[in-house]
């Protein structure tokens, strides 16, 4: 019992620790048949401008460089605040995709990075937390 504490509390300062050293954000999801890396410059998504850089793959892995890609960030409506919809078109360079997100406030937004190449719209939904 007690080792399993032990090993537990380990696992834990490890992982507070990997997040703590970590300098920014990568998220990764599937959409259709390609992946969606989302990257972040701050270890934490701040109120403010948050400049995100997206990977798009295809199925064998191969980075897709001549999609178009959007950005499309919300936050749902809580009391007192109305719904808050926000886009942004991300632009390539060097093989990477990217967009500044402006999250005027702090909580949980939705991000839906709208893939669109060779005629087809594919989506890949995060969610983030600003502080
Ligand atoms: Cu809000």
């Amino acid at each position: 019992m007690a080792k399993k504490v032990f090993v537990l509390l380990v696992v834990v300062v490890l992982l507070t620790t990997t997040a703590a050293y970590a300098k920014d954000i990568k998220l990764q999801k599937k959409a259709g048949d390609y992946t969606v890396q989302l990257k972040l410059d701050k270890a934490s998504p701040i109120v403010g401008d948050n400049a995100a850089t997206i990977e798009v793959a295809d199925s064998a892995g191969k980075p897709v460089t001549d999609a178009k890609v959007k950005v499309d960030y919300s936050m749902p409506a809580m009391p007192g605040m109305p719904a808050m919809n926000y886009s942004a078109d991300a632009t390539q360079y060097g093989g990477v995709y990217n967009a500044v997100m402006n999250l005027s406030m702090a909580g949980s937004w939705n991000i839906d990075v709208k893939v669109t190449h060779n005629n087809k719209t594919v989506k890949a939904k995060f969610t983030i937390d600003a502080k």
